[in-house]
């Protein structure tokens, strides 16, 4: 390019800058699809959390509105002002027209975090197709807009003030995401996680396409979470529903740090079931693939346990140890390190590599748990009768395991109707509710790659039985066998006899449990099918909608009405609503459902799984208070209801 004016090589490399973001915007944000698209949201927000957690900020407010536009606004110290030394350009304008701009103005003690999310506000600026931002800062407000990365209003000063802060304010580009469709419970669960994970701050998450439940506040759907207890709170929550051991009904919390490299806190707490929910996470980022911090905590719990049970003659000499999963059943843990200069490795980048953090967390453990279980006696027993009693039922359900396995291994369920190739990589397991949509969908299907396991009726209430019922139950079983891979120690990845299995249910009340309980299952049974990237859930439409000759399929009610309020007002048309997948033939099932070329599958997270896993327990649980709320909450949800 050439250099015939003012502007030098430096600024050229700028405009380059954001045209490679949205050349290859996967590069980063992950995707263009649903999770690409609600980055954007999560990096906005990270700026402000860096301030806060820099001591800058305490709110942050973020804004869903009906046009979805996105506003996430902090009360930090607002992005620099006036022109930036060396470049001599506007630095409100640098941070956002260049990539990786947004940390390095701040000198030290900036940008805490990082990561995964640490790519910038340029480059939701360069994936806007407008954004606006508002400065509060040096006695002024300022104004600046964009257009798909590029500067369509200058700076202004359009007030004065003596407060500081930043508003952005952005609209995703209908050029570069697939959908903007912004899921309200994954996006509330992700600033609820990022307040308990930082006490010190309030996040106020409006949605203007909601209405408050309140009758007598009437309004958009507007929701706080702030903790006083951090991440106390956090494990008190992932316990909700849950029977806590006696005397534990206040978590066990430590922390320990490294000089200024590190810190790490641990919140604890016990409930009586056979599964283990520890979080993990660095600098905020949920490192769902482990990591230093991780390794360190689990040898020091097995250690603790063990040592605790052997003096107080509660394991006997001759006995083996404790193994870690037997320490470890029934835990709760949320574990949180802040460190400097973190190291993420790892396919997604969600695993910790510092070594230091490895030996902080095992001795931080060693202590605060010893600790603790010296002063606390009753809740202590009450921990280690529960790990002692896992071993001893743990080599019961290996040997039960063991002869399962035998049987699955020489034949494939009857129900199953497999595809022909044999190449995982290339074939698909559609699990279906019901025998009259798996017929259709049998039929629907392309055989060569595409199989078909029809569930009859719904799949047994993991939440309630024991390990060996639910194992036992023939739905279960014959899903194991369908996948292959074996289940809790004995899953192997590589044994999957596909590397998609899409959940395919009734988009309706029913459909929504069976899809809960399926991913329960996963999550606690098979959770690296997800951590694979394996687990799909299909998008069946929800409506067809029929214009003279032509037709087309709705997936959302707020699709069909804006579609409707295209149509001229004399326009004739018909809506065919879809309550179950057994409606359509299996010429549309296919067109719409299972065409790779035309159909959207939501691939699940970890973080999808545990949701639904809370909501598995908070329905079907002991206790009654949870349910309770859910329903009354869903009640006006729409895609809940069977109308
Ligand atoms: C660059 C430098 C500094 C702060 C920020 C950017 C900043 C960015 C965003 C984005 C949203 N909210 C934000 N708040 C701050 C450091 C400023 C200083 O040293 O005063």
């Amino acid at each position: 390019m050439a250099e015939k004016n003012s502007y030098g090589k430096e600024d050229i490399q700028v405009l380059e800058g954001l045209e490679a973001v949205r050349k290859r915007p996967g590069m980063y944000i992950g995707s263009t699809g649903p999770r690409g698209l609600h980055h954007l949201i999560y990096e906005v927000v990270d700026n402000g959390v860096d301030e806060a957690m820099a001591g800058f900020a305490d709110k942050i407010e973020v804004t869903i509105h009906k046009d979805n536009a996105v506003t996430v606004f902090d009360n930090g110290r607002g992005i620099p002002i006036g022109k930036h030394p060396k470049t001599k350009m506007e630095t409100l304008e640098l941070v956002l027209t260049v990539l990786h701009a947004g940390g390095k103005f701040g000198g030290e003690g900036y940008k805490v975090s990082g990561g995964l999310h640490g790519v910038g506000v340029s480059v939701v600026n360069a994936l806007s197709s407008r954004l606006t931002v508002e400065v509060c800062r040096d006695g002024g407000v300022f104004t600046m807009e964009f257009a798909r990365g590029k500067t369509t209003q200058k700076i202004q000063q359009i007030g004065r003030t003596k407060k500081t802060s930043t508003k952005i304010s952005f609209w995703a580009d209908p050029e570069i995401f697939e959908t903007i469709v912004y899921d309200h419970d994954t996006i509330a669960s992700r600033l609820r996680e990022m307040a308990f994970l930082n006490k010190n701050i309030k996040i106020i998450f409006t949605d203007e396409r909601m209405s408050s439940e309140e009758k007598d506040n009437p309004g958009p759907l507007v929701e706080t979470f702030q903790y006083a207890g951090g991440i106390v709170d956090f494990v008190k929550y992932v316990n909700e529903g849950k029977n806590v051991l006696a005397g534990l009904s206040k978590p066990i919390y430590f922390t320990a740090s490294q000089g200024d490299a590190g810190e790490i806190e641990f919140a604890m707490q016990w409930n009586d079931t056979h599964y283990e929910t520890t979080l993990a996470f660095a600098n905020n980022i949920h490192t769902t693939e482990g990591g230093t911090h991780l390794e360190g905590f689990k040898n020091g719990i097995t250690r603790v346990l063990n040592d605790y049970a052997r003096s107080h003659g509660m394991l006997k000499e001759k006995e083996d140890n404790m193994a870690g999963e037997d320490a470890r059943s029934g835990l709760a843990c949320v574990i949180s390190v802040k460190l400097r200069e973190p190291q993420f490795e790892g396919q997604t980048k969600t695993k910790l590599g510092n070594t230091e953090i490895r030996a902080l967390a095992q001795s931080a453990v060693m202590q605060g748990l010893s600790e603790y279980m010296e002063e606390h006696p009753n809740p202590a027993r009450e921990i280690v009768k529960k790990a002692l009693e896992e071993k001893r039922v743990r080599e019961a359900v290996r040997k039960y395991k063991d002869t399962q396995r035998k049987q699955r291994e020489t034949s494939l369920p009857g129900k199953l109707a497999d595809c022909s190739l044999r190449d995982p990589e290339l074939t698909e397991l559609y699990i279906v509710e019901g025998d009259s949509a798996g017929g259709s969908a049998k039929q629907a299907r392309e055989r060569s790659f595409q199989a078909i396991l029809p569930l009859r009726g719904k799949i047994l209430n993991i939440e309630r039985a024991n390990i060996h019922r639910s194992l036992s139950s023939e739905t279960i079983n014959t899903l194991i066998t369908a996948l292959g891979t074996g289940i809790g120690d004995d899953f192997a990845a590589e044994k999957a006899r596909y590397h998609k299995a899409i959940i395919m249910t009734d988009a309706d009340v029913d459909g929504a449990h069976i899809r809960t309980l399926l991913l329960t299952f996963f999550f606690r049974f098979m959770p690296g099918m997800i951590e694979h990237g394996y687990v799909y859930i299909a998008q069946p439409p929800l409506y067809r909608l029929a214009v003279g000759r032509k037709h087309n399929y709705i997936y959302s009610d707020d699709v069909l009405k804006k579609e409707i309020a295209k149509l001229l007002p004399e326009t004739k048309y018909t809506i065919q609503r879809y309550k179950g997948l057994g409606e359509m033939d299996p010429e549309q099932l296919w067109e719409t459902t299972m065409e790779p070329a035309n159909r959207t599958l939501l691939q699940v997270t970890m973080d999808d799984a545990l949701l639904a896993d809370k909501v598995v327990s908070d329905l079907m649980g002991d206790q009654v208070e949870p349910r309770k709320e859910f329903i009354q909450r869903h009640a006006k949800d729409v895609r809940f209801l069977d109308i």
